[in-house]
């Protein structure tokens, strides 16, 4: 088994510590500190339950218990798909009590990543909620067992049939929880797959809980915060920017819905006092406009948190006058670096940025492809280094080599300006992937599957613009022989045992790939021209 680590250089990490950023916190001693702080105060709302903070506790270390039981080892890696029910911070905090390393999958994700995540991180165990949305989980898990022995037990919340549920899990007051080390890497978050498969981030308690502590701070919130998490809980905006952890470090409410449409939410924002929440940006489309003829009372919310994709300013315009609240937009991402406007920033700053960092040690470069400094406000390749953004990957030397420098800076793949006042604008992508209402699909993945179709030649899978989603995929594809219906391709792709947002939008079938005079093309060169091809196409018809 490949030990899970995460090493900044010692300089660094003594620098961070001088700084303040890392305090030697943990998950456990941090969720005790609350509970014993104030015990009887409501700390997670999902469905109809309601617990306090000592409830939440009690019943992570019931959790922590029973996994131990089972005869996991610290250390041991445990794949968690749960959606947006109290349960998911149970497990999640009794893992970490156990000192056992969540690895987050998406409620979506299917049997091809869920199987791809558990050989990655080695894991031997996979913790799930019986059904949600319709899909049923044990069938997965079924499955997810076959392919992956190691996989030794499926954890279910619900009705577990033949699986170990997770209500029998008992605290066991005779045992004694080590405390991790702060330095120890607490879970293991998915990164969006820009190159291939999705690649697995490890994160200190450490780096993490100062970045969700600092994010609360900028974001204002305190003891009277009450947090919806609408968005899927596993994802790291609502997890920590400031998301659901930062509102119980601050001692605060977290409110599960367990959908992002206007209609559970508004209600929940009436029934809660919600105060702040965060969403994609095609999401904030439809609240603005659910917002104009809603009976719901929302004006206990004072920010909109809008990020995972580019919201675009004549959206962005409509937050304040149509919701009245404070927009805040939020460009982060797994692997660490998190940009904020704040909350008093002047209007077109809100509106037009994307913030900038949390930290005054996070060291932002803005390079050409030569890797040399752009002029100032030019737009150049974002690249970063630290105190809460990862060294490197888990078990990935190939894509290390690619995504960090030698001096350890990460290469986001993002293309940004900076502002004089130092906010960063996202311009757009180095990277092949296509931002799919922020979730990012790499379009590597989606080939490979494209071509294991009988009557596909090759394929080109490319973002391309969409008034919805922000983006959407477009795959080019170049038939063996007769070219088959695009809903045959697209029905081929339903069976890959992929999550849904992957199948792509739209499939154009092409007789060749223009290539150059020497008839060779990078797969970047050719997406960018089929793309330009596609656009070109669409101007005309305008
Ligand atoms: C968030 O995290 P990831 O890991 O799903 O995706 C990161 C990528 C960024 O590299 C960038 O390409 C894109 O998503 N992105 C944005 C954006 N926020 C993220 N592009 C334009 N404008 C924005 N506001 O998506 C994520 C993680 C933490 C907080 C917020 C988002």
């Amino acid at each position: 088994m490949i030990p899970v680590h995460q090493d900044f250089p010692v300089e660094f990490a003594e620098r961070y510590r001088a700084a303040g950023y890392w305090r030697g916190e943990t998950f456990p001693a941090f969720i005790r500190e609350r509970a014993a702080a104030f015990p009887d105060r409501v700390a997670v709302i999902g469905g109809e339950q309601r617990w306090t903070y000592g409830e939440l506790l009690g019943r992570a270390e019931a959790a922590a218990a029973g996994f131990l039981a089972l005869g996991l080892k610290p250390g041991d890696r445990v794949v968690v798909q749960i959606p947006n029910i109290p349960e998911f911070l149970s497990a999640v905090f009794g893992l970490f009590i156990a000192r056992l390393i969540p690895v987050y999958a998406l409620p979506a994700h299917r049997l091809t990543e869920i199987v791809h995540f558990a050989r990655k991180s080695d894991a031997c165990a996979y913790v799930i909620a019986a059904g949600h949305d319709g899909f049923d989980y044990r069938a997965l898990a079924r499955e997810v067992v076959a392919e992956v022995p190691d996989i030794r037990h499926v954890v279910v919340i619900g009705d577990a049939q033949e699986f170990t549920p997770f209500a029998s899990f008992a605290a066991d007051p005779s045992l004694e929880f080590a405390l991790p080390s702060p330095s120890e890497v607490a879970f293991l978050q998915i990164s969006g797959g820009s190159t291939g498969l999705s690649k697995l981030i490890p994160r200190t308690h450490d780096d993490y809980i100062y970045s969700f502590r600092a994010s609360a701070d900028i974001c204002g919130l305190d003891e009277t915060s009450v947090y919806l998490c609408a968005l899927p809980a596993a994802h790291n905006f609502p997890m920590s920017s400031p998301g659901y952890f930062g509102a119980l470090y601050a001692g605060g409410r977290v409110v599960l819905s367990p959908s992002p449409s206007a209609e559970a939410s508004f209600a929940l924002i009436e029934r809660e006092g919600v105060t702040i929440t965060g969403l994609v940006p095609p999401l904030a489309l439809l609240w603005l406009q659910a917002a104009a003829r809603t009976k719901h009372d929302l004006s206990s919310l004072q920010v909109l948190q809008v990020g995972g994709a580019k919201f675009m300013p004549e959206s962005a315009k409509r937050v304040r006058p149509v919701l009245g609240c404070t927009l805040q937009q939020v460009f982060g991402m797994a692997e660490g670096l998190v940009n904020y406007t704040r909350l008093d920033d002047p209007e077109d700053v809100i509106v037009e940025t994307q913030g900038r960092p949390i930290s005054p040690d996070d060291e932002v470069l803005i390079l050409d492809d030569a890797g040399n400094p752009v002029p100032e406000g030019e737009p150049g390749n974002l690249l970063v280094r630290g105190p809460y953004t990862i060294r490197a990957y888990h078990n990935d030397p190939g894509a290390n080599a690619r995504s960090f420098t030698a001096d350890g800076f990460y290469r986001t793949g993002d293309v940004v300006k900076r502002t004089p006042e130092g906010n960063l604008v996202v311009q757009g992508r180095a990277t092949d992937h296509i931002n799919r209402a922020g979730e990012k699909i790499s379009a590597e993945e989606i080939e490979d599957h494209l071509l294991a179709h009988p009557d596909v030649f090759d394929a080109a899978v490319v973002s391309v613009p969409d008034e919805f989603l922000g983006e959407r995929s477009c795959a080019f594809i170049i038939a063996q022989g007769e070219p088959p219906k695009a809903s045959a391709i697209k029905a081929f792709m339903r069976t890959r045992n992929l999550a849904d947002f992957k199948v792509p939008d739209q499939i154009v079938f092409v007789s060749a790939f223009q290539t150059t005079a020497v008839g060779k093309i990078s797969r970047k060169e050719l997406r960018a021209a089929l793309r330009e091809k596609f656009l070109e196409g669409q101007r005309g018809k305008a």
